[in-house]
């Protein structure tokens, strides 16, 4: 495998109370409140003058409501949000308290707020103040119950979730500060750069030993958070996150079906060539041709991306390499240049540098001494322009594209910051997480040798199919994974998947929809959906699933604009101020609008659509079905 160190760590980072930001671990509601909180009984609309049986409240009332609440959001996701930052850099138990008395703050004031919108249901506003309202309805991801009781319990109960996750340790702990004692670091590194079967299987069960304590704390965990759901509106917390998308939950769920469909065939493709590399390299009673691939095989914990094995499947190996790893350390980039220099790409579309206190309060590098979570997040700390970055950056080719994501982020923020709190979101939660991951496309080998990072670059075609198939490793391996983790959340949520079901629910859709299988046995003794950071975060996961799809409509407008010729695959906007100005645009609309005037603004389109990803891929795909001829694909 390539990569000696790889994957970006993913110790705990903060959930997002709001379903509509990016990974920003702005306000948590998965971080609790362990104290009731006086201000839930307060009662937004009657303070402006709503009264319960009143007639009918005026577009006014409706427009002092918001603006109420507005206030109030700003107070409290900023105290929220500076506590989760302060522990997030410093994890300890007096910082983590801090963020838990703050979530509950905020857990309990939106609770009352959401009840109170409702009084407006009808009432004939503005329409900044309807979408506010609107807005207000889905801006939690985990609802706590009236009960202040309850409240209380799943406040901890997330906590707990949460902290498990970021101190969780595997091995041999009698010292644990020994080596033997593992961190989930430890276990990515060795998934991504080893080639030995067995020590692969060791810390893919080393890792996921952590989980099983986290069971019975989801369990009750889901039952709460669905009672606060229900107290809401809303049937489950699945169809809380599934009505964040301007239209119903069912036709959202029609939606990811539909962008499945789209993809489907060029995952087989792509799942069919590397399980053939892989069985010529594991052996076919490992990796059985017609079978699925095990699970701790493809250079990723979660097998969620697979360009770590890449070195076992190089089309072309007379090419040059395209992995900048090597150039990055030869060019002697560290983590502040390796940021700048993506912020340079930005900067190039004519978006302004990131304030000065970026870079003073930003953290790069795991400090020694103390523990952080390393999970990468970009945050606005006061929704006001104080941008950083949280991340225990590597230096290599996959920490420079994750960082590009991460100032994605940023620059969504400092685009719509001075906008309501509200709308200080993307259009939807995947364009927030498709930014920075647009940027990165034109990343390509032509850019990254005028930044000096790549010596030799060729333009062969046989070229382009290694640099197709290195990006279908990351994008493509992806789509179900990104499709599936929500689909068992949702089935959770909805009580489809019952507690005594929740290990082989979670292998039922692996198995279908990624064709991986776990490489031992599995049973309800083990809680394999807690080793993925998102399930004990309470992050919401279809926004990935869309951003790998709307990354490449946005590349594509982009590209429009910039007035690139050609097949998409060549295209960079690097420096073309035509595209920044269409990107910016659009950012600057934050949630203001329905995600399809977004799109429309961008892409001059109204549809999700996973067209141009297929466009981008045609090499590719061609190249795969060559490949698999003779070859039965799928599992
Ligand atoms: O969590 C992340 C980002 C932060 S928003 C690093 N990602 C997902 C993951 O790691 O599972 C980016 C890709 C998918
Ligand atoms: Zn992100």
């Amino acid at each position: 495998m390539r990569r000696p160190s790889s994957s970006p760590l993913v110790l705990a980072a903060l959930a997002s109370s709001l379903t509509l930001l990016g990974c920003s671990p702005k306000p948590t509601d998965s971080k609790a409140a362990a104290k009731a909180d006086t201000k839930s009984d307060s009662k937004p609309a009657e303070e402006v003058g709503v009264e319960a049986g009143a007639d009918a409240p005026t577009a006014e009332q409706a427009k002092a409501f918001v603006t109420e609440v507005d206030a109030k959001l700003r107070e409290l996701w900023t105290a929220e949000s500076k506590a989760a930052w302060t522990n997030a850099t410093d994890i300890t138990d007096e910082h983590a308290a801090a963020v838990a008395a703050a979530s509950e703050q905020s857990m309990a004031y939106i609770g009352q707020a959401i009840k109170d919108a409702r009084k407006f249901d009808g009432v004939a506003a503005d329409p900044e103040t309807l979408r506010q309202l609107h807005l207000l309805k889905v801006a939690t991801t985990l609802p706590a119950p009236n009960d202040p009781a309850k409240r209380k319990e799943l406040a901890e109960t997330a906590t707990k979730l949460d902290s498990m996750y970021g101190s969780a340790k595997w091995g041999d702990c009698t010292d644990p500060e020994a080596d033997s004692c593992k961190d989930m670091g430890d276990a990515m590194e060795i998934i991504s750069s080893s080639d030995d079967y067995d020590e692969l299987l060791a810390a893919w069960e080393g890792w996921r030993s952590i989980a099983p304590p986290m069971r019975p704390l989801y369990q009750r965990f889901a039952e709460l958070g669905n009672e606060g759901a229900r107290d809401i509106g809303y049937k489950d917390v699945g169809e809380l996150w599934r009505s964040g998308y301007d239209m119903s939950p069912a036709q959202f769920e029609a939606e990811m079906e539909r962008l499945w469909q789209q993809v489907k065939p060029l995952y087989t493709q792509l799942h069919c060539h590397a399980r053939a590399k892989l069985g010529e390299k594991y052996g076919v009673d490992k990796v059985p041709a017609d079978g699925m691939i095990p699970a701790h095989l493809v250079g990723n914990l979660w097998a969620q991306e697979w360009p770590n094995i890449y070195d076992d499947m190089v089309p072309y190996a007379d090419q040059p390499s395209i992995d900048v790893t090597e150039g990055l350390k030869n060019a002697k980039f560290d983590e502040h240049k390796m940021v700048k220099t993506a912020e340079g790409f930005f900067v190039s579309l004519g978006m302004d540098p990131l304030p000065d206190t970026f870079w003073e309060r930003s953290l790069f590098v795991q400090p020694e001494g103390r523990d952080v979570q390393c999970h990468a997040s970009a945050w606005d700390v006061d929704y006001n322009n104080d941008l950083r970055i949280k991340m225990c950056i590597k230096i290599d080719m996959e920490d420079f594209v994750t960082i590009h994501h991460e100032l994605g982020h940023n620059y969504y923020y400092q685009n719509y910051y001075t906008k309501p709190m509200l709308f200080q979101s993307g259009a939807n939660d995947g364009f927030h997480e498709g930014i920075g991951d647009t940027l990165a496309l034109s990343v390509t080998p032509a850019y990254l040798q005028s930044m000096g990072l790549l010596d030799e670059i060729s333009e062969d075609p046989k070229a382009v199919i290694n640099k197709q198939l290195a990006d279908g490793l990351e994008k493509i391996a992806f789509l179900p994974f990104g499709l599936l983790i929500d689909r068992w959340r949702w089935g959770v949520f909805s009580g489809e998947i019952k507690p005594e079901d929740y290990n082989a629910a979670w292998w039922k859709l692996r198995n279908e929809y990624q064709g991986v299988a776990a490489p031992v046995e599995r049973s309800e003794a083990d809680f394999d959906p807690g080793a993925k950071y998102h399930i004990p975060a309470n992050t919401p996961y279809a926004r990935y699933f869309l951003a790998r799809i709307l990354q490449f409509q946005f590349h594509k407008a982009l590209c429009d604009a910039a007035g690139h010729e050609g097949p998409l695959h060549t295209c960079s906007i690097y420096a073309s101020k035509e595209a920044g100005k269409k990107l910016k645009a659009m950012l600057a609309m934050g949630a203001s609008q329905p995600w399809p005037d977004a799109l429309e603004a961008i892409a001059g389109t109204r549809k999700m659509d996973a067209g141009p990803m297929l466009e981008y891929f045609e090499p590719l795909q061609e190249y795969l079905s060559q490949q698999n001829q003779g070859r039965t694909c799928g599992w």
